[in-house]
């Protein structure tokens, strides 16, 4: 029986490496889901009869394009755009934008994959797109983010709106960003509408938006503690990243009285055994977000250690949360944190934890839960904030924090519906990627031969 489903699921992977050769990030996304989908599929044949998974892995639309800008020194420079449009069976494609050299087709495939099933989790009528481009803003003025901006939208904003494509940040976009793109978009369209979202407040954002990934983790977190009868309470974190994620989620571990010691970036990370605090985050935030520093000169201020070019899974800990990047986490890294004690990983990026990794934590007892589950309460925030927009109004603070976390009370319910096994064990990765899977593929049944 075992030795069936393996070869079903190593036919159906060397088909998608066939027909995506090269991609590994995004082979690497649909196999994570294969594992979970494939058994399940074979319960139920009406899914497999319609060819559903197969369907699902072809981006519905993809637009590549060609964004030409000047810099500051009036040199003509070109990077290359991405839009994915993965599948648009329960709402709008929806999903962020990523800047960042490493940007390629595969990276953004495999996001754009992992966000239908998140958006699927959250409950909202998303569907599920990504996009993007290799443009790096790290040194560039703000002229020269806002002329790439303008450029990228430019050819962007004819393949999107507000009920056919709605972007919003991921990796090097944030608040600037979105309101750089807003304003063309409103420029070449002649309408004031949500077509993006992470806007800032005073042009039609949401309350929390820029706060909900980060939070929504730890609420998730919450959530998988409370049901082995324990709390973050007093325990010692471990975040990776700095930026948009980290920063929140820092803050949040604050308020379920955790102690964060751990931040980083693309070149090293600080440890704080002393808990990076309110003033100490404050510091942080800044440093990133307005004089756009590196992790190191947290070290300096405050006298801790600073680690080049390490990542900070080898500090004894009871919780890991990496939120900086994909295959953050490899199985070296779980069996460091496996040897240290670890209770809980929980992701606060997009596939951070390797395949191999993951393995390591599982058979280790470690609770492992998947991004595309614990860091929904971004996109669901913005799925709010679309809301709002078309209703022309404001919800206060509490109306949507209190929506977000009923949002991922819900997420951790559905994960707990399809991945409690005979032993009363919960594989949460297995149960994020059948209940996401399922309704988005309810949907397309429904809809016909899409
Ligand atoms: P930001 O751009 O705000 O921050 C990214 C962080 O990751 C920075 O600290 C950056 O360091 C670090 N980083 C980037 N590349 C690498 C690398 N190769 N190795 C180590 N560190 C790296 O992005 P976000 O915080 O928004 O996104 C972080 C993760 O969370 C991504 O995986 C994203 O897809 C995911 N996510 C984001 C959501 C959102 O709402 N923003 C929602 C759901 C998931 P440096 O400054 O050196 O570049
Ligand atoms: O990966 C993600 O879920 C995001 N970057 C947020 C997407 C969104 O549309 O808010």
């Amino acid at each position: 029986m075992i030795a069936t489903k393996e070869s079903t699921i190593d036919i159906f992977m060397k088909m998608v490496e066939n027909r995506n050769p090269g991609q590994a990030e995004f082979q690497q996304a649909v196999y994570e889901v294969a594992l979970a989908v494939i058994p399940f599929m074979e319960k139920h044949p009406e899914y497999k009869k319609a060819n559903i998974l197969e369907r699902m892995i072809e981006a519905e639309r993809i637009i590549i394009f060609r964004v030409p800008w000047v810099d500051d020194q009036g040199n003509f420079r070109v990077n290359r755009g991405f839009r994915v449009q993965m599948n648009n069976a329960i709402g709008p494609y929806k999903g962020g934008l990523r800047f960042h050299p490493n940007v390629t087709l595969s990276v953004l495939k495999f996001l754009a994959f992992e966000q239908v099933y998140k958006n699927s989790l959250t409950t909202l009528p998303m569907g599920g797109g990504k996009g993007g481009s290799d443009f790096d803003p790290k040194g560039k003025s703000d002229n020269e983010v806002m002329n790439f901006c303008q450029s990228f939208m430019t050819e962007l904003f004819r393949h999107i709106g507000k009920d056919t494509d709605i972007p919003a940040g991921d990796i090097g976009v944030g608040s600037r960003e979105i309101g750089f793109l807003f304003g063309q978009y409103k420029r070449l369209s002649n309408e004031f509408n949500g077509v993006l979202t992470g806007k800032g407040f005073a042009y039609g954002g949401s309350l929390i938006r820029p706060e909900a990934t980060g939070y929504g983790l730890l609420y998730f977190v919450e959530e998988m503690l409370k049901l082995k009868g324990d709390t973050i309470r007093n325990k010692k974190v471990l975040i990776s990243g700095s930026g948009n994620v980290a920063q929140y989620a820092i803050e949040k571990t604050l308020v379920f009285g955790g102690i964060p010691i751990t931040a980083s970036d693309s070149n090293g990370f600080i440890y704080d055994p002393y808990g990076i605090d309110a003033e100490k985050l404050a510091y942080l935030m800044d440093l990133k977000n307005k004089k756009r520093g590196r992790i190191s000169e947290y070290a300096e201020k405050y006298g801790c250690d600073y680690f080049e070019g390490e990542r900070p899974w080898k500090i004894p800990a009871d919780i890991a949360l990496p939120c900086a990047v994909q295959n953050e986490l490899d199985e070296d890294d779980a069996n460091k944190l496996v040897s240290n004690g670890c209770l809980l990983v929980a992701e606060g990026a997009n596939m951070p934890t390797t395949p191999d990794a993951i393995t390591v934590l599982q058979k280790n007892g470690i609770l492992y839960a998947p991004g595309k589950a614990t860091n929904a309460g971004g996109v669901a925030v913005s799925g709010l904030e679309m809301s709002q927009n078309s209703a022309r109004l404001y919800w206060t603070r509490e109306e949507v924090e209190g929506k977000l976390k009923l949002i991922m009370q819900s997420i951790h319910t559905q994960c707990i519906q399809y991945g409690t096994g005979a032993d009363g064990k919960i594989d949460y990765l297995k149960g994020a990627n059948i209940a996401g899977f399922v309704r988005v593929a309810d949907a397309m049944l429904a809809e016909g031969h899409v």
